[in-house]
């Protein structure tokens, strides 16, 4: 080690600490551990490797230093986030103070935030010089996919938040016995991350100075004065928006996605990837009773040997805690109210018990929740109810010990991917489930014309129909353009393309906001379970003008083997009807992005104006909202 750097470490660090970081021999690794000590001056730095003892005493310290607190059940622990008000809060993704730090000249283009990279550094590196003075920091080793294969991109984490440092360890696969092996060479990602000064109750107490920058010159993402895991947690969403950078480099996609096996008649597995923006679906589905869940968040594929294979880069989930009941998410119902390790988060706890919004059964009157103690009817200092539990609240779990966690889980070559979900929160557009045409349709008409409606993962207002770009817009780190392109070869390489769907799990009665949903919270077993069959070839389809839609005589079976339901051909009409002008309207909405876009392909505009010929010749034909039994 470089006696400069060894200087600084060993003034902060135990021997055993020490010899835990020399034995991974590469000097960048020590320049940015030192550089980040003599940044934010810790009081001490626990250097932690791979083994049970330094997980567990990362997993002490969170409750030692009262940033979680136990629970009644063995293995639970709970944290909270900051919160001051329904407006001024650190319950979610904070988009606005996530930034890419460029060069002068340099855009990625609409809806990427940005700033000059010299200034930004000042900026965030001023929030974090002396943030852990008091503090202990952590150094932690993680790896992005599976541990020894093509996916695995290995990571350093420094943080001074004993509870960001757990939940990596409930989510990631450690990496610290791999960087040591890789030696001196090898890129990694670096994350440097400051909870800031506290609170009373151990929140970040400057979240008006919160700061998520990424510099993607170094591949180092430094996030301070927040705790919310999306703001903080490294190999999530930090990880996600460099690796996009990596994957355009290399040729492979890095996607919002979960990665599940779908089983088929006589035994038979087949793999899915979905993209769904956040809260909107796609944990539930990953998870769904029966099925094999590889992962629920984000999934790295790749063309190996003309086959598409997908993994996911996480190992644990940390999932949104609502509605979770035993009717309708029983997978995770069961884990979250058994002993083991879970941590919640912003939920309410009341005499060490944990409630949330929609668990199916009555929550107390009273107890301790994100906003401190809290009582029914309390209110915020707008007059805005304070929710028992916050909608974004989460619990962070491994996913082995999920009773329904894929074998496959950590297969160095990843699964083979069959087929791909596109989804949204649309009240009006899309019908629950279809086929696209082919790749190209599908990655045009579905995944690059998402839409949905804001949830509360994100801050700011609800509600808000808002372009999402496969999902993945929040973290794209690369122009539209050149990132649909890539999406759009990735099919170029394969022997076969995987088959594309949409789904839209909150179709409204009369596409009204304020109506009832036209499907039950199950309804997408059957959707998912269709599009299994369809990847297969074995049940037929009705051709429309976005793409190929079920058959009632196909469906009806699959709701009343999955859910025991009578699916009525009135209830498929209903939502299977095509309605014409919610689509071409959607269609001006998504040209009027790409039009704003300088490197949209000329095939984006093209199959878009085909979407709109064949939609304008149904109305022409059969009027504004057609029956798929009249297709
Ligand atoms: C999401 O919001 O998409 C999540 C949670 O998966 S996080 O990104 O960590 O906030
Ligand atoms: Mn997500």
């Amino acid at each position: 080690m470089d006696p400069k750097n060894r200087t600084v470490l060993a003034a902060v660090m135990d021997e055993q600490s020490l010899a835990t970081l020399e034995a991974v021999p590469n000097d960048r690794l020590h320049a940015f551990i030192a550089d980040a000590v003599t940044l934010c001056q810790p009081a001490s730095v626990k250097v932690c490797c791979d083994s049970a003892d330094d997980r567990a005493y990362v997993r002490r310290q969170a409750v030692a230093n009262a940033e979680e607190q136990a629970l009644a059940i063995d293995g639970h622990t709970v944290h909270f986030d900051g919160f001051t008000s329904n407006r001024d809060h650190d319950q979610g993704r904070d988009k606005g103070a996530t930034k890419y730090l460029l060069h002068e000249g340099v855009s990625l283009g609409p809806d990427v935030g940005a700033t000059e990279r010299s200034a930004g550094l000042a900026e965030v590196r001023g929030f974090l010089a002396g943030a852990m003075a008091g503090k202990e920091m952590y150094v932690r080793f993680f790896c992005l996919g599976p541990t020894g294969s093509v996916f695995a991109i290995p990571c350093v984490q420094c943080t001074d938040s004993a509870y960001v440092a757990h939940s990596e360890d409930l989510l990631y696969r450690g990496g610290y016995e791999d960087l040591k092996r890789r030696g001196t060479d090898g890129a990694f990602f670096r994350f440097l991350h400051s909870a800031g000064r506290l609170g009373d109750r151990g929140a970040s107490a400057e979240v008006a100075n919160r700061r998520i920058y990424i510099d993607v010159d170094e591949d180092l993402v430094y996030s301070v004065n927040t705790q919310y895991g999306g703001n903080t947690i490294g190999l999530k969403k930090l990880a996600l928006r460099l690796a996009i950078r990596k994957a355009d480099r290399e040729g492979w996609l890095a996607e919002h996605m979960f990665v599940m096996g779908v089983r088929g008649p006589a035994g038979r597995v087949t793999y899915f990837t979905g993209a769904f923006p956040s809260a909107c679906g796609k944990t539930s589905t990953a998870m769904l009773p029966g099925e094999l869940i590889v992962g629920d968040d984000i999934a790295y594929l790749r063309a190996v040997d003309g086959q598409a294979r997908a993994v996911n880069v996480e190992s644990g989930i940390f999932g949104i805690i609502r509605d979770v009941n035993p009717d309708d998410d029983p997978v995770i119902y069961r884990l979250l109210t058994t002993p083991g390790e879970v941590i919640f988060s912003n939920v309410l706890i009341a005499d060490d018990r944990p409630y949330w919004l929609g668990m199916g059964e009555a929550i107390p009157d009273a107890g301790t929740n994100y906003a401190g103690p809290w009582h029914k009817g309390m209110t915020d200092s707008d007059g805005a109810e304070i929710t028992p539990s916050h909608k974004n609240a989460r619990y962070t779990v491994e996913i082995e010990r999920l009773e329904n966690a894929d074998p496959n889980l950590h297969t160095p070559e990843g699964v083979l991917l069959r087929g791909v979900v596109y989804g949204g929160r649309d009240s009006d557009t899309w019908v629950p489930v279809k086929q696209a045409f082919d790749w190209a349709h599908g990655i045009i008409t579905m995944g690059a014309s998402l839409e949905s409606e804001t949830t509360a993962a994100t801050l700011g207002a609800e509600g808000v129909r808002t372009f999402n770009l496969m999902s993945n817009l929040d973290f794209l780190a690369i122009g539209h353009g050149k990132y649909i392109r890539n999406n759009l070869d990735f099919a170029a390489k394969l022997d076969a393309a995987p088959a594309v769907f949409a789904v839209n799990y909150f179709l409204k009665e009369g596409g009204n906001p304020a109506g009832a949903y036209l499907n039950g919270m199950q309804d997408k077993h059957v959707w998912i379970k269709w599009a299994e069959r369809r990847v297969h070839g074995d049940v037929d389809v009705i051709e429309g003008p976005t793409g190929l839609l079920p058959r009632h005589e196909d469906l009806a079976p699959l709701f009343k083997e999955l859910l025991g339901k009578a699916y009525t051909e009135a209830d498929y009409v209903k939502q299977f009807t095509i309605r014409v002008p919610e689509n071409l309207a959607k269609l001006d909405r998504i040209e009027a992005v790409y039009r704003g876009v300088d490197d949209t392909p000329e095939i984006v505009f093209e199959r878009l104006a085909a979407q709109r010929t064949r939609l304008e010749a149904l109305r022409a034909a059969k009027g504004d909202y057609v029956s798929p039994l009249d297709l």
